[in-house]
């Protein structure tokens, strides 16, 4: 498998490559998939997440420039961002996005967001997995808002950051369903913005309301300005205080087992569906005459699919690759 060891031997063009087969569901990206598994489980995953434009993709360029500084490699994965990570041409800070594209240390790669919520998460965790494979030491995976996508994809981090800016308390309310619990890190951006103290302190107050066991993860808030990197090298140490946490209280080991089981269910949950998808297709005449049944309404939708299901498992094969 001649990709496969480009990737293990720190071939950037090989990494690229082998992310676009599996972003494309390429056949041929499973088997590679498949053999980098052993080389996986090392690296830190960070998922950062927060509204439109509060300054993640400025914010991810910092960290960087601070985790380079204390000798970590880092990859970066950007899912569908409006302003993309391509040849530094980022919003922003634009020299030192491009001291970051020209520097082997960094590995820097857009995902679209298209597709399947579970197909979406799949690519990305496939992407983590090859990045970590590929030797980086911090893993970056940047998302916009707070819908299911992205729950998703912060539930695959090891340490979550919700970013946030000042302007009103409307964006924090905006991103409280769903990922004020999943945060690990709280950041105030923009903190060169006069209501930032005012965001600080609205945030504090909704975190204050969940309770915390002793000994357990108190989610700090960090103030930062992203493009001149004030409050960067805090953030950096929070998130890396945080990565140190999960290790000694067996936490990372927990999230580690659940990821890969999340990620064998989501491979079944995909494979079936292709499976039944194909299925049905091969078998025209026979759905066909199921659907008829069941417009006409002379079998309801409950006995229709059971039939449809009952005949597809006669036919199932487990031996076949689906
Ligand atoms: N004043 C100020 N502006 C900032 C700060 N951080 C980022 N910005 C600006 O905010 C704008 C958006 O920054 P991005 O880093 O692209 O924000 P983002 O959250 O990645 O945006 P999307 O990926 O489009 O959701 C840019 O014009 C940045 O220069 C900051 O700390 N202070
Ligand atoms: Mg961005």
């Amino acid at each position: 498998m001649e990709l496969f060891e480009r990737l293990i031997s720190g071939d950037r063009r090989a990494a690229a490559r082998i992310i676009s087969l599996v972003e494309n569901g390429e056949p041929e990206a499973r088997e590679i998939v498949r053999l980098l598994h052993k080389h996986t489980g090392r690296a830190h995953i960070i998922g950062i997440t927060g509204a439109p434009g509060s300054g993640k993709s400025t914010l991810v360029s910092a960290i960087t420039q601070d985790l380079r500084s204390r000798g970590k490699t880092v990859g970066i994965i950007a899912i569908d961002p409006t302003s993309p990570f391509t040849g530094g041409a980022l919003l922003g800070d634009r020299i030192r996005m491009q001291d970051l594209a020209t520097d082997k240390g960094v590995f820097i790669r857009s995902m679209g967001s298209r597709g399947s919520l579970g197909g979406v998460a799949r690519a990305t965790n496939d992407a983590i997995n090859i990045l970590d494979a590929f030797g980086k030491d911090v893993i970056i995976v940047e998302t916009v808002g707070a819908g299911q996508v992205e729950v998703e994809i912060v539930k695959l981090a090891h340490t979550s950051v919700v970013v946030t800016m000042p302007g009103g308390g409307d964006e924090i309310q905006a991103i409280k369903a769903g990922i004020l619990e999943i945060g690990d890190v709280f950041v105030v951006n923009k903190a060169d913005r006069e209501d930032a103290t005012r965001t600080y302190a609205e945030l504090m107050m909704m975190l204050d309301l969940s309770p915390r066991a002793p000994g357990e993860w108190e989610p700090p808030i960090i103030k930062t300005v992203a493009i001149t990197g004030e409050g960067v090298p805090e953030l950096v140490d929070a998130l890396l205080s945080h990565y140190e946490y999960l290790k000694s209280s067996n936490l990372l080991e927990k999230k580690e087992k659940e990821r890969i089981i999340a990620e064998m269910m989501e491979i079944i949950n995909q494979r079936v569906i292709r499976a039944v998808h194909s299925a049905l297709k091969e078998n025209g005449a026979m759905t066909e005459l199921i659907h008829k049944l069941v417009e006409t309404r002379e079998i309801d939708p409950h006995t229709g699919a059971r039939m449809i299901i009952q005949h597809l498992m006669k036919r199932f094969n487990p031996e076949e690759e689906i």
